[in-house]
């Protein structure tokens, strides 16, 4: 008979390389060591800090499937996947931090950039020195960005954009944005460009008062007649095939990192109800927290599971968009239910920030809405099985 092991029932690490385990096992000890110890603090006072991208670049956590040659380690999916999970586990808003760097600014500047532009950025955000950010949503396009009306104006030597960008990760302490725009030289089609923060006419306010995902900070970007080089141009990507690209691979991480959040939750429930006793038992002797329990085991270990094999097909080059939609949307809806089961069995406690399963709670409404909502990604799923589009 096999051994069982309650916290891996499907023994996910057997499946993993031995490289793809040490870069998870070092993801996590910079977890635990490092954000940790700062999330209670930073969750409660809305803390920014910008210096936890150059502790991510020093591990070699930021850009991870980017090459060598431009400071990344050259590792596959699987591999950017479990670093999710890892960061994830301590909280959304440090994952968001990281993917954002990783899949929607370094990305498409290796894909769709020019040499010069990679060698210019990909170090500096590989290591942490840069921090970048991603404008694709407006405040009038969120779900539909195709309907979004930021303007690439031509002009000698350049370009001139005009607009706004609303809810965008990092924009507040970036370094480098990659925004996305409709370009009059391109027939209106949606192109991408890179602009540094000393761009005049550009400003990134903060938006304030967010009850959700406090540890990332999240802004504005106003383009305001903003005139840029030639060279801000990404030019092999055309339409908005451009950023779902960049999308597909952070949807991706995200179903990863929702899982590490969820097992958080998970444990916290099943070391409580061990701890906790009512009517002259601990509570996790009961039948209903017990089937708690195994919900919670069972959504996670299928989760996780479904993620890796779609990382496997990512690293063939072989995955389909609609595989990432369905574990984005699976396992942000997962987590989310599995954070508020673990809320309501902590009991009185669930509500307290020294117990930390609200905090997830609270910051999984976010990520089961951002890079696409939960209903957006069954609309995507809805479309690919009846062949009916049905956003509108
Ligand atoms: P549709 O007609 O479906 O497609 C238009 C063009 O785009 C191509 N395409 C894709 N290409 C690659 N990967 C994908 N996943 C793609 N999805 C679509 C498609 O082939 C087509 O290309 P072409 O060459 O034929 O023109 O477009 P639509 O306008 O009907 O889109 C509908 C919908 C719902 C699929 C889409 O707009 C959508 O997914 N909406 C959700 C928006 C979203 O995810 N926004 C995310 C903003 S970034 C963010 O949230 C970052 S948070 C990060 C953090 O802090 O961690
Ligand atoms: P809407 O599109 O207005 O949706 C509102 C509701 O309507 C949702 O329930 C949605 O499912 C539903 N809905 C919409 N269309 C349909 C339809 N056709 N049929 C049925 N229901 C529908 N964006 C970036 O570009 N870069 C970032 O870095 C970034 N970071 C973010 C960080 C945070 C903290 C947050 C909250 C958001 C971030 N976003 C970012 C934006 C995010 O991607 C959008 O919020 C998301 O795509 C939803 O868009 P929206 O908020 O405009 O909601």
């Amino acid at each position: 008979l096999g051994r069982f092991d309650w916290s891996d029932p499907l023994r996910l690490s057997d499946q993993l390389t031995e490289e793809e385990r040490m870069v998870a096992e070092a993801a996590r000890a910079y977890a635990d060591e490092k954000l940790a110890p700062r999330v209670i603090d930073a969750y409660e006072n809305e803390t920014v800090a910008p210096e936890l991208f150059a502790e991510m670049g020093e591990m070699g956590l930021l850009g991870t499937t980017i090459p060598e040659t431009y400071g990344g380690i050259g590792a596959g999916y699987v591999t950017y996947g479990l670093v999710a999970r890892e960061i994830e586990r301590i909280d959304s808003g440090y994952r968001s931090m990281m993917s954002v760097q990783s899949s929607l600014v370094m990305y498409p500047i290796y894909a769709y950039g020019t040499e010069e532009q990679r060698r210019k950025y990909l170090p500096g955000l590989a290591k942490g020195e840069l921090i970048g950010c991603f404008g694709l949503t407006e405040p009038d396009a969120g779900s539909d960005p195709g309907g979004m009306k930021t303007r690439a104006q031509k002009i000698d030597g350049g370009y001139r954009l005009t607009g706004s960008k609303m809810w965008i990760s990092n924009a507040p302490i970036a370094d480098v944005f990659v925004v996305w725009a409709k370009s009059d030289a391109h027939d209106g089609k949606i192109k991408g460009f890179v602009l540094e923060k000393s761009a005049k006419g550009l400003s990134a306010p903060k938006i304030g008062n967010k009850l959700s995902l406090r540890t990332s900070v999240t802004g504005e970007i106003v383009l305001d007649g903003v005139e840029v080089g030639e060279d801000a141009l990404l030019p092999n990507v055309s339409g908005l095939k451009g950023p779902f690209g960049c999308l597909n691979r952070a949807r991706y991480g995200i179903a990863w990192g929702a899982m590490g959040a969820a097992e958080f939750c998970w444990h916290a429930a099943r070391g409580y109800g061990l701890d906790r006793s009512q009517f002259g038992k601990p509570i996790a002797g009961t039948q209903l927290f017990q089937k708690k329990l195994a919900d919670m085991q069972t959504e996670i270990t299928l989760g996780l599971q479904a993620a890796l094999q779609v990382g496997r097909l990512m690293d063939e080059a072989n995955a389909a968009p609609e595989m990432i939609s369905l574990i984005k949307r699976n396992n942000c809806g997962k987590a989310l239910d599995i954070a508020r089961l673990a809320r309501d069995m902590h009991g009185g406690n669930g509500i307290s920030g020294e117990f930390q399963v609200i905090r997830h709670m609270v910051n999984l409404e976010t990520v089961n809405t951002y890079e696409g909502t939960h209903d957006v990604h069954a609309l995507i799923l809805g479309r690919a099985q009846t062949g009916l589009q049905a956003f509108f």
